[in-house]
């Protein structure tokens, strides 16, 4: 399907994922430089906000890390500033935003990735994206209401993606 800018459509292949830039990212002031590595790949942003971090909101966002030695500090370190949600749109978003953020630890991140080169460490590091499709259907559903998700005209799809992709 080609994307139509009258039916101000996107194409039903797209995913959404959610990305969180973390509290290290705000004080580095890299937010936009961030931003502007998905928007220039052909990655459009359809939600975003920032928010300061609570116990509750963090406690549903790791709950698959409960109990980990090192949830309590992690989670000492997102409530410390506010932080940018996103919520990303794209083919195949994301796995490719996974790629472009890189392994965990910031100093086993390949040069190339958000944590290879701006990242030294494996708490504070930069981003959060989401792992897979069910999780980032579940995280975006803990930051965001549908009427915080928008979906607008991309007239110049067609040279991001060919039609066989759309
Ligand atoms: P990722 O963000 O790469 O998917 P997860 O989901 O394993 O990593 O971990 C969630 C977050 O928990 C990481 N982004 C990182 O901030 C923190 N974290 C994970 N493992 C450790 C660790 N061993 N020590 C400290 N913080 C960690």
């Amino acid at each position: 399907m080609i994307y139509h800018t009258e039916t101000n459509k996107m194409p039903n292949t797209f995913q959404k994922t959610l990305i969180i830039l973390k509290p290290d990212a705000i004080h580095r002031g890299i937010v936009g430089e961030i931003l502007d590595r998905f928007e220039q790949k052909g990655i459009r942003p359809v939600g975003m906000k920032m928010v300061k971090m609570t116990d509750l909101l963090l406690d549903k966002h790791y709950a698959q890390h409960k109990g980990k030695h090192f949830l309590p500090r992690l989670k000492k370190f997102m409530k410390s500033l506010p932080v940018v949600l996103v919520v990303l749109e794209g083919l195949d978003v994301v796995r490719v935003v996974r790629n472009m953020c890189g392994p965990t630890d910031g100093k086993n991140a390949p040069p190339g990735t958000i944590r290879g080169d701006y990242g030294m460490s494996i708490s504070a590091n930069i981003i959060h994206s989401s792992e897979d499709l069910k999780a980032a259907k579940r995280e975006i559903g803990i930051f965001f209401s549908k009427n915080e998700i928008f979906s607008y005209s991309w007239p110049d799809i067609n040279f991001y993606y060919n039609e066989e992709e759309v």
